[in-house]
């Protein structure tokens, strides 16, 4: 005689409990870079949009972009020679070289505007 088999159900429902409340893992975040000077990301809000503004970055030291907003954003120096790529709600940039005396806005809000003052 054949058996048909059984589908797979929890032995108790103590397992079943169990797995539910299982913690999740911690949503991941890219950390910034020990020694980088951080722009925050405000708002659309024209040259007070980024704090501070002008930044200093003394020499050897890198510049991140963090936006504390709640739109993607996108840092691109006037002279094209930085870009941060687009920058989601909550993330970093990836650490960047400041050129001196440089102007940078957003590709998607051309009224967010910086400075860096080195
Ligand atoms: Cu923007």
């Amino acid at each position: 005689m054949r058996r048909m088999r059984r589908p797979h159900w929890p032995r108790s429902l103590c397992e079943c409990v169990r797995s539910a409340a299982a913690p999740r893992r911690p949503r991941r975040t890219r950390r910034r870079r020990v020694g980088a000077v951080v722009v925050e990301i405000l708002g659309v809000n024209g040259d007070r949009s980024l704090s501070p503004n002008p930044i200093d970055v003394p020499a050897g030291r890198a510049v991140v972009w963090h936006n504390g907003d709640f739109e993607t954003h996108h840092i691109v120096f006037d002279a094209g020679d930085l870009d941060t790529r687009e920058i989601r709600a909550g993330r970093f940039s990836a650490p960047m070289p400041a050129a001196a005396h440089a102007h940078y806005h957003c590709t998607i809000h051309p009224s967010m505007v910086g400075t860096c003052a080195r």
